[in-house]
């Protein structure tokens, strides 16, 4: 009986410690960046989850799970957004690429960025000291945004670390599954808009839709899920045809043809000899006479969304059109996800 006392007295010792230790060690709570298909070629750009809420003196480590690119970066408030090449404004002498050190400290009045990261499996981790709630994003991506509420100790979370995997997992699921076929509707747009799809159609336009994405916001941001794929890999037409891309995507893509290599950002290239010129509808117009031509589209994407107090955007560039005059084989790729599997290539017949 007494043996049973001391042991329930210390039992009710150890839960108190662990109580008061609940109230004052931080906490080291878990997301993640990215998601993906198991080919990659359907990317979930989000934060999983986009919305938490920890307690000042946490850490949030994000674990990326995708092959596409994704930073994770925190910006003070009115602080003009850089590019990822760019990344935080630091001294000279720092990180390269505006990278902060893993881990950084967040405390809202300074700038943390994990720089690009494609390589499933990394970490990168953030410290919050500091109350306050806070806008997280990609620099990549430009409609992928979270927020993280740090709330005073004293202050009870509504969620725990079971929630927040269980709401991640949710996440990326609804985002990956595509369960309204918008995106495989998207990509077989050209079939549904009359052409024949018997293997090489005879008149009008030949379009192969480069990419298809949709937004999904939730209260704590954006996300979208992007099918990183062209949606007739291989396209066969006649010599003297033209083949149009046409983005239906939330996120940037290329067509680059030929041996040359070309900077992913670079706009617009092409061999001396290949004519470039731009149609009424004010889409550009390549023609290509040898399957050694090089040429590379530049980012074609939709425009930036509009926002009240900016200027008016000219219209995106969404399009590309090319004529094929010689016969023969032209493989291509998008020069962004060419690495996840996005490639096509065009037949061209006598
Ligand atoms: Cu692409």
């Amino acid at each position: 009986m007494r043996r049973t006392f001391v042991l329930w007295l210390g039992m009710i010792f150890v839960i108190i410690v662990s109580v008061c230790q609940a109230q004052t060690v931080a906490t080291e709570w878990q997301a993640r960046v990215g998601g993906q298909s198991f080919d990659g070629g359907v990317q979930a750009l989000a934060f999983l989850p986009n919305e938490m809420w920890i307690h000042a003196g946490d850490s949030i480590t994000w674990t990326f799970s995708a092959n596409e690119n994704h930073s994770v970066t925190f910006l003070k408030v009115g602080q003009i957004r850089p590019t990822f090449a760019a990344g935080c404004p630091l001294p000279d002498g720092t990180l390269p690429n505006g990278t902060t050190p893993n881990p950084s400290t967040f405390n809202g009045n300074n700038c943390v960025n994990s720089g690009l990261i494609a390589s499933p499996g990394t970490r990168y981790t953030v410290n919050f000291p500091t109350a306050g709630n806070f806008v997280i994003v990609c620099l990549l991506h430009v409609n992928q945004s979270g927020t993280i509420h740090v709330l005073d100790p004293s202050l009870p979370l509504p969620h725990d670390q079971a929630f927040y995997d269980r709401e991640a997992a949710a996440e990326e699921r609804d985002l990956l599954s595509d369960r309204d076929g918008g995106l495989a509707a998207k990509l077989r747009e050209d079939v549904a808009k009359g052409s024949d799809d018997d293997g090489h159609a005879h008149d009008g336009m030949h379009i192969v839709v480069m990419g298809a994405g949709e937004y999904a916001p939730t209260p704590g941001g954006a996300q979208s899920v992007s099918r990183m794929r062209f949606g007739r890999e291989s396209i066969a037409i006649h010599a003297g045809q033209t083949v149009e891309w046409a983005s239906s995507d939330v996120s940037g893509h290329s067509v680059q043809f030929g041996p040359g290599e070309f900077g992913p950002l670079d706009p617009l290239k092409a061999s001396p000899n290949v004519v470039v010129s731009r149609d009424a509808d004010g889409t550009l117009h390549a023609i290509l006479t040898s399957t050694n031509d090089n040429l590379y589209t530049g980012r074609l994407a939709p425009p930036s969304q509009e926002r009240t107090g900016l200027g008016q955007l000219a219209p995106g560039a969404t399009r590309f059109r090319v004529t094929f005059t010689t016969p023969g084989t032209y493989p291509y790729i998008c020069a962004y996800h060419d690495e996840i599997g996005m490639k096509g290539e065009v037949i061209v017949l006598p």
